[in-house]
């Protein structure tokens, strides 16, 4: 349920990850899942140039065999989408991404690319953390944290958590981690590739850090461990980290206007106990206030219902805030 009346809301989405960690390929079959869509809920890329480009890459992703299948590794130019998340083919809020080369995280801050991507993940609202499977084959070892450049992520969400002041209980900051090529190592325990992901990133399970993160395995198909050129092709939990992002979202959305909602209710309740004589002279106040509190409360039910929507999917992903394992809920 969306409100008539609301503005939509734009949201940005950084995700980190180093050169050939999949972030390319896992937006094309992101792209592609989504917009069958799950649950009703799709994605449209805002720019019809955008959504036939992206569709052509995925096109070429699944019919041809061969090396070319994969999306050539990005130049140095940054390439920026906007798409429409929507429920029963409204939209519900409006994201951007971007798509960049990993070179970046390892070059000297100075080059362009580095200055733009830093100032993209300042402005935005969660941070995607892209890790391919391939490090994560085996048990991790000082070398995996030069493989994954973790260090070097580390550094960015540093950076991050300085520009955007702590996080907090009402204001969590969200975080998916996403494990790519996640068929090259499900051979191994889900349980042992969660704790070397929390080994890794030991900040963001700290208890009371005001971090909501997410752990995800995706892969674009489970044949491609043993043929990723010829394997078939078929995204598992590509949706995943976008639902997460805007359950976050949505989750904070509510959060502020139910601390909107306690005022307004507090203010409402102080008029009508003042006497008749106040009462009759504040009444146009009263009824404004008492229709804003009517809003409030409206809002709150349609993002909620949406909410509980989103987190039946999350179920199956791993959820953690403030250090401790947690489940979606409304
Ligand atoms: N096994 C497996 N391999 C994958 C998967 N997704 C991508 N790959 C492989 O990983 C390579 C790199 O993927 P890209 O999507 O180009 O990586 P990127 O992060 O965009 O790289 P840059 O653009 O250089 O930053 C691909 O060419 C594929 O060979 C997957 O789900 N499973
Ligand atoms: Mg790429």
């Amino acid at each position: 349920m969306v409100l008539e009346n609301m503005e939509l809301e734009n949201i940005k989405i950084a995700m980190l990850g180093t050169s050939g960690a999949g972030k390319t390929s896992y937006l094309l079959g992101m792209y592609a899942v989504m917009q069958t869509g799950i649950q009703g809920f799709t994605l449209a890329a805002q720019d019809m140039d955008s959504d036939l480009e992206l569709t052509q890459r995925w096109e070429k992703l699944i019919s041809l065999e061969g090396e070319d299948r994969w999306p050539t590794p990005n130049a140095a130019t940054i390439e920026y989408y906007k798409f429409d998340f929507s429920y029963g083919y409204r939209p519900l809020m409006g994201f951007e991404w971007l798509d960049y080369r990993g070179l970046a995280l390892s070059d000297r801050s100075t080059e362009q690319d580095v200055s733009d991507l830093v100032q993209y993940i300042t402005e935005s609202e969660c941070l995607f953390l892209c890790l391919s499977g391939e490090h994560l084959v085996n048990e991790i070892t000082p070398n995996t944290v030069r493989e994954l450049k973790s260090d070097r992520l580390n550094q960015f969400i540093q950076q991050y958590v300085s520009v955007k002041k702590n996080p907090s209980l009402q204001k969590p900051f969200p975080i998916a981690i996403i494990i790519t090529k996640y068929d090259l190592c499900h051979h191994r325990e889900r349980d042992d590739i969660i704790s070397d992901v929390k080994k890794l990133f030991q900040a963001l399970f700290t208890p009371n850090s005001g971090w909501l993160v997410m752990i995800c395995p995706v892969s674009l198909g489970r044949e491609l461990c043993d043929d990723p050129n010829g394997g078939k092709i078929i995204p598992v939990n590509a949706h995943l980290p976008i639902v997460f992002a805007i359950y976050a979202q949505l989750r904070a959305n509510n959060l502020k206007l139910k601390a909107q909602l306690e005022h307004q209710t507090v203010a409402v309740n102080a008029l009508k106990q003042t006497n008749p004589i106040v009462q009759l002279l504040k009444a146009s106040e009263l009824e404004e206030q008492t229709t804003q509190l009517q809003t409030f409360e409206s809002e709150i039910i349609a993002i909620e219902e949406n909410m509980k929507l989103l987190s039946q999917e999350l179920q199956q992903a791993s959820l953690y805030f403030n250090g401790s394992e947690v489940t979606a809920d409304v």
